[in-house]
C-alpha cells in the first residue's frame, strides 16, 4: 500500500520538509488537501466498500462488552429524557431531505428491523462481539427522501466529551450500507445508558469511534466544512484520527 505521506509527497511533487510554514501557505495547503482526497479515492477504489463484515453466532458473543468514552451524558436534558424512560426522546432527521422526520423509539421499531452479531473494534486496542438491532439507516433516509446533492450524513449526540459536543459523520456509501443501523437494542435488551441509550449508530465497516452513541440528530449534508471544526467528527477534529479508517 502507498502510505498517506508517500502519496501526498508524490502527488504534490515535493518531499515533505517537515516545515510547518510551508503547509501554512494557501497554495501548498491546497495541494496537500487534494492529495488527501486522492488518498481517499484510491483507498475506496481498492476496497469493496459495500461488502458485509462478518457476523457471528450467539455463542461467540462476548460475555462482557465494555463501555468506552462517555458512559452517561449527564446533562440536565439527558437526565430528564432518561428519567422519562426516553418516552420524550426524538431523533431528528433533517438537512438535505424532502421530508424532515422526528422519530420516537416506537417509530424506530416500526421500520423493518435488522439484527446482527458483529465485532466492535476500538482503536484503543480492544474488541467485543455483541448483538445489535434497529432499522437500517438507509430505510430511515429513504423515508426522509434524501436529495441528490447529499454527500455525507452527520450524527449529533447528547453528550459532551471533554467539553466538546460528540458528533460523527460518514459518506453515503457507509450510510446506505446494509449493516449500518440505528440500534435501539443490544444483546436483546433496550440499549443501556453506558452503551448509548436510547439509540446509537452501528456502522460496521468502521472503528469504534464512528459508532456515535446517544443519537439526537441525523443530518444529511453536502459538505462537512461548517460542522464542528470541519474534519467530520469529534476525534477527527480534536485528536487527528482519520475520518476514513475503515475495517
Ligand atoms: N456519543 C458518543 N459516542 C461514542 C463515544 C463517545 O464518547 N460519545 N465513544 C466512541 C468510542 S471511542 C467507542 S470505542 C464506542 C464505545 O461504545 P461502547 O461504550 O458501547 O463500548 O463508542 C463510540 N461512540
Ligand atoms: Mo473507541
Amino acid at each position: 500500500m502507498i502510505g498517506r505521506r508517500g502519496l501526498i509527497a508524490g502527488s504534490a511533487g515535493l518531499a515533505l520538509s517537515g516545515c510547518d510554514r510551508l503547509i501554512a501557505t494557501p497554495a501548498v495547503r491546497d495541494i496537500v488537501f487534494r492529495g488527501e482526497d486522492m488518498h481517499r479515492a484510491l483507498q475506496r477504489a481498492l476496497t469493496d466498500r459495500t461488502a458485509l463484515v462478518p457476523e457471528f453466532r450467539r455463542d461467540q458473543m462476548s460475555p462482557v462488552f465494555r463501555t468506552n468514552g462517555t458512559r452517561d451524558p449527564g446533562t440536565p436534558a439527558y437526565a430528564a429524557l432518561r428519567a422519562g424512560k426516553f418516552a420524550d426522546w426524538r431523533l431528528t432527521v433533517d438537512g438535505l431531505v424532502a421530508r424532515p422526520l422526528s422519530l420516537s423509539l416506537p417509530d424506530l421499531g416500526r421500520f423493518p428491523q435488522r439484527a446482527q452479531i458483529t465485532r466492535h473494534d476500538c482503536v484503543e486496542g480492544w474488541s467485543a462481539i455483541g448483538k445489535w438491532q434497529g432499522p437500517r439507516l438507509s430505510d430511515v433516509l429513504r423515508a426522509a427522501g434524501v436529495r441528490d446533492t447529499a454527500r455525507y450524513v452527520v450524527f449529533r449526540c447528547a453528550d459532551l466529551y471533554g467539553g466538546a459536543p460528540y458528533y460523527e459523520s460518514v459518506d453515503m456509501v457507509d450510510a446506505l450500507h446494509p449493516q449500518t443501523i440505528l440500534a435501539w437494542s443490544m444483546n436483546d435488551r433496550f440499549l443501556d445508558v453506558g452503551h448509548g441509550a436510547p439509540c446509537r449508530l452501528r456502522v460496521e465497516r468502521h472503528l469504534g469511534y464512528k459508532h456515535a452513541k446517544y443519537l439526537m440528530q441525523v443530518t444529511v449534508v453536502d459538505s462537512l466544512a461548517g460542522i464542528g471544526k470541519g474534519r467530520g467528527g469529534f476525534w477527527e477534529d480534536n485528536v487527528d484520527y482519520d475520518w476514513y479508517a475503515g475495517i
